[in-house]
């Protein structure tokens, strides 16, 4: 009786063992089976990004450039915030990264003034913020870590010196010239910048009349409305700056409609600013006469700011983009093929 008793002690001793062995060495295996791939998103480097909207190519290929860059291949995690071209919806996606502790936000404020609560925000959580694109106007710079985008007055003073020499090789170099602007987002840098740039240049030339400037919100739609305006408003337009390519599209079909014609040519001069795949077309053939390049593809240099931001180097307080102007003499079938956006 003692026997069997000590017999079946014995089993369950054993059997309890065996349970708690394989307990623990499949619990062991489940762990390391999901605890792998925790480890590794631990690692990534989590960045939200809060692009302002999606009013024109340009800004397609840029957010396109973004996603490419922060991919989890390259060690990201990336959370994204379409604007909608409106500052308080920017507002809130940063107002969201910083209480989901991002470790970098990346933004292309829309306009220039406004941000300095969210960005002190921001640099209380010690969430380094890098500007994409466009500026913030802040006294503090301490709010931002760096940024990375274009020369835009540099990209007006070339519109403005391009038809200076344009004019000189017609011979019009001391006639009056009627010009009117497209202006992109009033109160975003490059509205701002592309204007001060090509009209500083402007005001070195007596015979350059502005006859009219206006924002038409770098969309295609205001810009052919804008246009539509200024040719009922003014007979004798000579020059068309508009600000962007989108712009300049809508721009060309209201002066096609008003039955004048564009480009190399034409009746009315165009200046572009952009030079996306389809502007390019439109220099190749003749109807833009000049395109000053603003280069999208940022993604690339953001992602060398953040590894030096990582190693804990010292980073400038701008990075610019390289950009070029094209004309008919320099647009090639090679250069619209290899064209991304
Ligand atoms: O030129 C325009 C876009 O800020 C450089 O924004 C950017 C401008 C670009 O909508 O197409």
């Amino acid at each position: 009786m003692f026997r069997k008793r000590s017999y079946s002690l014995v089993m369950t001793g054993i059997l309890m063992g065996m349970i708690v062995l394989l307990m623990m060495f499949g619990s062991r295996l489940f762990l390391d089976i999901d605890e792998e791939p925790r480890v590794e998103e631990e690692k990534r480097i989590v960045v939200g990004v809060s692009q302002l909207g999606s009013e024109s190519g340009w800004r397609t290929a840029n957010t396109e450039s973004v996603q490419n860059a922060f991919t989890t291949q390259n060690g990201y995690f990336l959370i994204f915030n379409n604007a909608r071209q409106k500052q308080e919806n920017q507002l809130k996606a940063i107002r969201s990264f910083i209480s989901q502790r991002v470790d970098y936000i990346i933004f292309s404020p829309v306009v220039e003034t406004g941000w300095e609560t969210v960005l002190q925000e921001a640099k209380e959580a010690g969430i380094p913020v890098i500007l994409m694109d466009r500026n913030v106007d802040v006294d503090d710079q301490s709010l931002f870590a760096t940024c990375v985008g274009s020369d835009f007055v540099a990209e007006g003073e070339k519109a403005g010196r391009w038809l200076e020499k344009e004019l000189r090789k017609r011979g019009y170099a001391e006639e009056r010239v009627n010009i009117v602007m497209l202006m992109g987002t009033e109160g975003s840098s490059s509205q701002i910048g592309r204007t001060t740039g090509f009209t500083s240049v402007a005001s070195e030339h007596e015979s350059w009349h502005i006859l009219d400037k206006e924002c038409a919100d770098f969309t295609s739609i205001k810009g052919k409305e804008v246009m539509r305006d200024f040719l009922r408003k003014y007979q004798d337009i000579d020059v068309v700056v508009s600000q962007n390519d989108d712009m300049t599209f809508g721009a060309i079909e209201a002066i096609r409609e008003s039955g004048r014609t564009v480009g190399v040519g034409g009746d009315i001069v165009i200046l572009s600013f952009d030079a996306v795949r389809n502007a390019l077309e439109m220099v190749a053939s003749g109807d833009i006469n000049v395109d000053i390049e603003c280069n999208p593809n940022q993604g690339e240099y953001l992602l060398r700011v953040i590894d030096m931001l990582e190693a804990g180097e010292q980073v400038e307080r701008r990075y610019y983009v390289e950009e070029d102007i094209f004309t008919i003499e320099n647009v090639t079938q090679e250069l619209l093929q290899e064209r991304t956006y």
